[in-house]
């Protein structure tokens, strides 16, 4: 994983990847000079929200944020589908020792990957549904390479004991390792508190509520995947899709510490135009 963020211990459970990233985000590596102490303690740890794409994005909010030796730099995952480059995305991810938590569209792609591998070894499978044009187009786009770092992202990164990183959300009351973690959890039902399902772009069911209502810690956690036009900004969550590819903007969340009381800073850049329809974006 990342050579930007330090070093790493991951751990698969039954169900779902938790990774740490010990000792706060990054290794003590430089000489105990002044200036480098100084240098260090301005590091950041930068998260930024679903890029699905949108590469001209990106590389405008990076122009923004000019991270820098020392800075973690995450992303709350899909990084592919709808937008116009999810290949270049992830080369230019991948090329910036940047982390990433497993989104639902990063793990179509592995999953689909699979499929074609286990139907190549042994023609009398039937074929798999055929995706979508777009889907295919991104597919094609991605190297080997490319999937296998999909593929090894983590689907939780705990960036400190008070800091987490999430594609979708965590259910209340449960642990971080709950093996039963749902890619793509937004609304709970509200006497079960089981996840309710829905299609892309439902507004929530009724007798449900976003599992950030009730989320009480004792993490903050920063998340993504639940596209809104302005960030959603909780007591102890920060959901940071912004719907660059539905025309709004890509958001990115930076931590000047990891510690409880730590305010991360949100900071965007406005996507140069809609490349996919999304009601809440006038789409
Ligand atoms: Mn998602």
């Amino acid at each position: 994983m990342p050579s930007a963020t330090g070093t790493w211990s991951s751990c698969t459970g039954s169900g779902g990847e938790v990774a740490v990233a010990a000792g706060g985000a990054f290794p003590l590596r430089l000489p105990p000079s002044p200036v480098m102490l100084s240098l260090r303690m301005s590091s950041r740890t930068i998260v930024i929200g679903d890029v699905h794409g949108c590469l001209r994005e990106l590389t405008a909010l990076l122009e923004k944020l000019r991270p820098a030796a020392g800075d973690a730099l995450w992303f709350t995952g899909d990084l592919v589908n709808r937008g116009p480059d999810s290949g270049g995305v992830v080369r230019l991810v991948r090329s910036l020792g940047a982390g990433l938590v497993k989104g639902n569209h990063d793990h179509h792609h592995v999953r689909w990957r699979r499929k074609l591998l286990a139907r190549a070894a042994d023609p009398s499978r039937p074929m798999p549904p055929r995706p979508s044009d777009g889907f295919l187009a991104a597919h094609a786009s991605l190297s080997d390479a490319d999937l296998a770092f999909l593929e090894a992202a983590p689907d939780l990164v705990q960036l400190s004991r008070a800091w987490v990183l999430v594609h979708a959300g965590l259910r209340p009351g449960r642990p971080l390792d709950d093996p039963d973690r749902p890619r793509t959890l937004r609304y709970l039902h509200r006497e079960t508190g089981r996840r309710v399902s829905l299609e892309e772009h439902e507004a929530a069911p009724g007798g449900s509520f976003h599992w950030s209502e009730r989320w009480e810690g004792p993490w903050r956690v920063v998340y993504g995947h639940h596209a809104l036009p302005e960030p959603a900004v909780g007591p102890l969550s920060w959901g940071i899709d912004t719907g660059a590819v539905y025309g709004g903007r890509l958001t990115a969340l930076v931590l000047h510490q990891l510690g409880p009381d730590a305010r991360p800073e949100l900071i965007h850049v406005r996507a140069a135009r809609a490349y996919a329809p999304h009601p809440l974006f006038g789409g």
